[in-house]
């Protein structure tokens, strides 16, 4: 003993009751703790983790500015109706939920700021070094904790993102906005394979025709029963390979059309977002989300702290070495990576 493992279990202590308090401040205070990577943070997330698992956890992906921030108020807002608290994080370095948002969706995230049954948290997306899943984990398991009904992740779906929301979430929206090209962007992107729920917003906007239709001819071809198969980059038809109540099983991916700027269509997708959570629970699919939410937190923390073992134990400019001696091939990076790992 040192001292300074009773001092930090103290600290957590006080965070621990705090949150399940209902203590906002704290609640803030916790979150800038796992947020931060604080020496408390590992013994506050053992703690409030047996009291996590009640929430439903709401993901909501797509391209830079097709709505996301305004969508998930507006949500946010309809929940808040329905008598349902909301925990709200959102990933996203230009996010308006920290500024530059315009000034009528200053003036709703305020009204919802003003409201204890609803919580907002911006993370910063630089310097995460792959460890962003991770946190984005643990900060969803302390609101968790602190008892909020749904929580809604935003990630600016750019590559791997959006596939780590999917293994984060219970239900994940994908959403989309007329022009941007999105026919394309979704396909190159595998976008509908993780969909459960497929918004067109910006619904006003020209072109909402075009995007609609276009993403439920490939819903026809690509999701909803399995009826084609990818082959050598081509689609292939698979004859009936499903049996019909099974089929009737199935969680129908559809696409829904908002205008989050005056709550279009937006009830009805919190309806729909229950619906899946219902499904969920009914087919026995929410113990296997579960079982992928488990595995992908077990593996962030063992690499986030197997990446803080190798950063602690190589010396400062032996990697540089290396890499000099590899490049004179004096040395191959494979006995040199084992040299390095044999440090850790
Ligand atoms: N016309 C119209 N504009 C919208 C709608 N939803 C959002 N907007 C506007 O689109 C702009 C971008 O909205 P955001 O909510 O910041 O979009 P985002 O997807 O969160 O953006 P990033 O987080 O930067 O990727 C803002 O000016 C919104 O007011 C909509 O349904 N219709
Ligand atoms: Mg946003």
């Amino acid at each position: 003993m040192n001292g300074v493992e009773p001092r930090t279990t103290t600290a957590a202590d006080a965070l621990v009751a705090g949150v399940l308090g209902g203590n906002r401040l704290l609640l803030a205070r916790a979150i800038s703790r796992v947020e931060n990577q604080a020496p408390e943070a590992s013994a506050l997330l053992t703690a409030l983790y047996p009291h996590s698992g009640q929430a439903h956890i709401i993901g909501v992906t797509g391209a830079p500015g097709t709505g996301k921030s305004t969508l998930v108020t507006a949500l946010a807002q309809c929940y808040r109706a329905a008598g349902l608290t909301v925990g709200i994080v959102a990933i996203d370095p230009t996010s308006p939920f920290t500024g530059g948002a315009l000034l009528g969706d200053r003036v709703r995230m305020r009204a919802l700021a003003g409201d204890a049954g609803v919580f907002m948290r911006s993370m910063a997306t630089r310097g995460s070094l792959g460890g962003l899943s991770k946190t984005t984990g643990d900060v969803v398991t302390v609101l968790d904790a602190a008892g909020f009904d749904r929580i809604i992740v935003e990630t600016v779906g750019v590559g791997q993102a959006e596939v780590e929301i999917a293994s984060t979430a219970h239900t994940t929206l994908v959403i989309e906005a007329p022009g941007l090209g999105d026919e394309v962007q979704a396909i190159k992107a595998g976008i509908l394979e993780i969909a459960d729920i497929l918004v067109v917003n910006k619904a006003d906007r020209p072109g909402m025709d075009r995007t609609l239709r276009a993403l439920e001819m490939m819903l026809d071809i690509e999701g909803n029963g399995a009826r084609y198969v990818r082959h050598h980059g081509q689609l292939l038809r698979v004859e009936s390979p499903v049996e019909s109540d099974e089929e009737d099983r199935r969680w129908k991916v559809i696409v829904m059309k908002t205008v989050a700027t005056d709550n279009t269509g937006v009830e009805e997708l919190r309806q729909r977002i229950e619906a899946h959570r219902h499904w969920l629970m009914e087919s026995g699919e929410l113990a296997l989300r579960q079982q992928l939410r488990i595995a992908n937190t077990l593996e962030n923390i063992i690499r986030a702290e197997l990446n803080r073992r190798i950063a602690a134990s190589i010396p400062a400019g032996r990697l540089d070495e290396l890499v000099e001696q590899i490049r004179r091939r004096e040395r191959d990076p494979y006995s040199a990576a084992a040299e390095l790992l044999s440090l850790v």
